[in-house]
């Protein structure tokens, strides 16, 4: 089901970069679509999709972004990722997959200008449970992995996601992760071990969130797009506490559904709407 090569390299490194994981035209469809959403502050909402910042200087994102429109929709389960998503967050057959195969506790599409970044973060240490990567009795047990699919062409300057490849498995905390979380991700140079990675639109970086990253601060004018879907076990919650609405829920293929709602809490209300 997954290839031997990816399995080998996502092991050893923690990421895959898929090359080509979309079309141009699902990528024209996606910016189309990202496009009929006014431009909106942090805290704004446009019908189910809100307008949110972790930080400062690290972009603006819109979060559940899989409510903006099938385009979207189609990323959830999307063939070029969803079986190695399946495989690194394993399970199957056991406990695990009670109400499915896994769920999706954050979807964002982010922006970022020029002067923006995020500093490195996450690693091997301090190890946590839901970024954990895991390999055991023969299988993988990841608690989140993340596609983050590029929608505009990412070159030099352009604000880069920067890996510390084979991190997800470190036992220590990098010398140089706080002044490189300061610096708000200026450059990799100066990380002893870290890449930046250079994607084309369409291309996606597929990555166990354990795996110490950031990225570049963008130089170069324009904004760069990208889309992140992250994946766990069925039994998860939402990042942010955000929930799908009824529509998307109506809408969606069942497949998908049990991605964005594997459970459906009882007793049964209606999703209420974000005033
Ligand atoms: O903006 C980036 O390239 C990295 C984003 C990130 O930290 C994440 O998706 O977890
Ligand atoms: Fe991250």
């Amino acid at each position: 089901m997954v290839d031997d090569l990816d399995a080998y390299l996502f092991d050893l490194r923690g990421y895959l970069h898929l090359k080509g994981a979309l079309t141009p035209a699902e990528v024209a469809d996606l910016n189309a679509c990202l496009d009929t959403v006014p431009p909106m502050k942090p805290g704004q909402w446009y019908g189910y999709v809100h307008a949110h910042a972790y930080g400062q200087t690290d972009g603006l994102n819109y979060q559940q972004i899989y409510e903006a429109g099938e385009p979207f929709e189609k990323l959830i389960d999307h063939p070029s990722w969803i079986d190695r998503v399946k495989h690194f967050v394993g399970g199957e057959g056991t406990f695990d997959y009670h109400h499915g195969p896994l769920f999706i506790d954050e979807n964002l599409a982010n922006f970022r200008a020029p002067g923006e970044a995020i500093g490195l973060h996450s690693g091997g240490y301090p190890p946590i449970h839901r970024n954990q990567f895991r390999y055991h009795n023969g299988r993988f047990m990841c608690g989140q992995v993340n596609v983050l699919t590029a929608l505009t062409d990412i070159g030099p300057g352009d604000g880069g996601t920067m890996l510390i490849p084979g991190s997800h498995k470190s036992n220590f905390k990098h010398p140089h992760y706080d002044r490189h979380r300061m610096a708000q991700g200026a450059t990799v140079e100066g990380i002893e071990g870290a890449i930046e990675v250079h994607m084309e639109a369409g291309d996606a970086l597929l990555f166990v969130d354990g795996i110490s990253h950031g990225s570049a601060k963008r130089a170069n004018p324009g904004i760069r797009r990208i889309v992140v879907y992250r994946y766990g076990p069925s039994w998860g919650n939402f990042r942010h506490g955000y929930q799908p609405s009824p529509e998307l829920l109506k809408r969606l293929t069942p497949e998908r559904r049990k991605i964005v709602q594997p459970l459906q809490l009882l007793p049964r209300e209606p999703n209420l709407k974000p005033e």
